[in-house]
C-alpha cells in the first residue's frame, strides 16, 4: 500500500518547471477575479495587455482558480492585481519515471562533493543517438543491458583463453575469467569478475526499469567487444578490436554497423605504448572516435602503464568516496582527469555498484555488485563523452577532451590527477552553450 502511494505521490509531484509563461491564480472574491480577466475575444485589449507585460486570461478552472499567461514569464506582474491570494506556475507534469532502486547508492553520480553531477547533465540528454564501445571481458545477459547492446564481437583468438571452444566469433558473451590456484602466475584462485558487464552498466545501464542502477548515458547504445578472457588478453587481439570498432576492416570480421562515439578501455598492462597500439589508437582518433583509458591500479605513475600512456588517449585516474585520489590509482602527467572509482577501503558502499553475474565461475544469474578501480572511473568518463556527442554530434575528439578538462572540479590529489574530478553537469552545460553560440 505504501509503495503504491509512493508511486502515486511521485506521479503527482514529479513536475518540471517549463517556460513559466502560464500561472494559476486564486482571487479573494469574484469581483477581483472578474476584473482581472481580459475578454479573450477582445484582440485589441489582449494585444495591449501583452505589450504592457500584463497577465492575459487563458481559462477558468473548475475550482474557481484562473489561468493567466505572461509574455515575459515574470510573476511580479500579478502584484498589480487586487485580491490575489496565490500565484503558482502552471507547470508541465510528466509521467513519473519508474525508480531504479539502487540509484540512491550511486554516490558517484549524485553526491554533491564526490559525484559527477549527472542529473544536471541529464537535463540536456541521456545519450540518445550516441554509441559507446567497451573492449573488455564481454557481456552477460542482464536486464540492465537489455536493449542497450548493439552487435559486438569476440576478438579472443585463443580458444583456451576465450573458454568458448573457438577463436574469434560474433558472440561477445563473457564466459568467465575465474582462475584456479596457480593460474596466471598467481598462487590463489579467483572468482569470475564479470568485469565487462560491470563497466558497460556503469556507462549505459537502463534507467526507469524499476531495477538496479542508472548508467551515466542510459539512452546510449553499447558495442560489447571481447578482448579479455582467462588470464587477460593479447595485445594483438586488442589492436584488431580497436581497428574494427573504429570502422577499419579486419579480415574475416563483418563490418561494424555503427561507429562508436567513444571507446572505453578499462584495461592496462605495464610498459611503453607500443608502436602498433599507438597506430591503432591514432587511426581511431582520425576517424573521430574518442578513446578513454583507465590509468591503472598500481598506485604508481601512469607513464609506465599502457594504453594509459598512449598519445591522444583520455586517461582517467580514480577518486575515492571523498573526492581524493584513491590509494590504488595511478597518477602523473599521463592522466587527463579523474572520476569516482571507489575507495577500496573495505566499506563496500564506498565502491561503485553495477551489474554483474552471481556465478563464481560460469554465468548463473544476474545481480548487482560493488567493484572499485580506475576500471570503474573510466566508463563514467566514456558515458559523459556519449552524452556530449548526443548533445552535439559535431564535437571533435579535441573538443570533447577540452570540455572535459575545462569543466572538471577540484579534487584532492597529492599526486597529479589531471584536471580534477569529472563534472558531467558543468561539461554538458558548456557543450550546450557553445552549440547555441554557433
Ligand atoms: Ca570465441
Ligand atoms: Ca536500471
Amino acid at each position: 500500500m505504501y509503495r503504491h502511494c509512493l508511486a502515486l505521490c511521485l506521479a503527482l509531484f514529479t513536475t518540471t518547471p517549463t517556460h513559466a509563461t502560464q500561472f494559476i491564480v486564486r482571487f479573494a472574491d469574484q469581483a477581483s477575479a472578474a476584473a482581472a480577466r481580459m475578454p479573450a475575444e477582445n484582440t485589441t485589449r489582449r494585444k495591449r495587455a501583452i505589450d504592457a507585460g500584463q497577465p492575459r486570461h487563458i481559462a477558468m478552472l473548475a475550482t474557481g482558480a484562473d489561468v493567466f499567461e505572461i509574455e515575459d514569464g515574470n510573476a511580479a506582474h500579478f502584484a498589480r492585481l487586487p485580491g490575489v491570494i496565490s500565484v503558482e506556475e502552471d507547470r508541465i507534469i510528466r509521467p513519473a519515471a519508474l525508480p531504479d532502486p539502487l540509484y540512491s547508492r550511486q554516490w558517484s553520480l549524485h553526491d554533491p562533493r564526490a559525484g559527477i553531477d549527472a542529473e544536471v547533465a541529464w537535463k540536456h540528454t541521456r545519450g540518445q543517438g550516441a554509441v559507446i564501445a567497451v573492449l573488455d571481458t564481454g557481456s552477460t545477459p542482464h536486464a540492465e543491458l537489455d536493449g542497450q547492446l548493439l552487435p559486438g564481437y569476440d576478438f579472443i583468438s585463443d580458444a583456451a583463453r576465450a573458454r568458448d571452444g573457438d577463436g574469434r566469433d560474433p558472440d561477445a558473451t563473457d564466459e568467465g575469467d575465474w582462475e584456479d590456484p596457480g593460474d596466471c602466475g598467481r598462487r590463489a584462485g579467483a572468482r569470475s569478475s564479470w568485469h565487462g558487464t560491470h563497466v558497460m552498466a556503469l556507462a549505459g545501464a537502463r534507467q526507469g526499469n524499476r531495477l538496479g542502477i542508472v548508467g551515466v548515458a542510459p539512452e546510449a547504445k553499447i558495442i560489447p567487444v571481447r578482448v579479455l578472457g582467462h588470464c587477460g588478453g593479447r595485445l594483438s587481439d586488442m589492436i584488431d578490436a580497436l581497428a574494427w570498432v573504429s570502422g577499419g576492416e579486419v579480415a574475416g570480421v563483418p563490418p561494424l554497423e555503427r561507429r562508436p562515439d567513444v571507446i572505453n578501455l578499462s584495461l592496462s598492462t605495464t610498459g611503453a605504448c607500443g608502436d602498433a597500439l599507438a597506430d591503432a589508437l591514432a587511426q581511431a582518433r582520425a576517424r573521430g572516435v574518442a578513446v578513454v583509458a583507465a590509468a591503472g591500479n598500481d598506485g604508481a605513475d601512469a607513464h609506465a602503464v599502457t594504453p594509459a600512456n598512449c598519445p591522444g588517449v583520455i586517461t582517467v585516474a580514480g577518486l575515492d568516496r571523498h573526492a581524493s585520489l584513491a590509494w590504488y590509482s595511478n597518477h602523473g602527467e599521463a592522466v587527463t582527469l579523474a572520476a569516482p572509482g571507489g575507495s577500496l577501503s573495505g566499506v563496500r558502499t564506498d565502491d561503485l555498484i553495477s551489474a554483474v553475474d552471481q556465478g563464481a565461475r560460469t554465468r548463473w544469474r544476474s545481480v548487482f555488485g560493488y567493484l572499485a578501480g580506475t576500471s570503474m572511473a573510466a566508463p563514467l568518463v566514456s558515458g559523459v563523452v556519449a552524452l556530449m556527442r548526443s548533445a552535439d554530434p559535431a564535437l571533435s575528439v579535441a573538443d570533447v577532451t577540452r570540455h572535459l578538462i575545462d569543466n572538471a572540479r577540484p579534487a584532492r590529489c597529492p599526486r597529479l590527477c589531471g584536471a580534477g574530478l569529472l563534472d558531467a553537469g558543468a561539461t554538458l552545460d558548456a557543450v550546450a552553450q557553445e552549440k547555441a553560440r554557433r
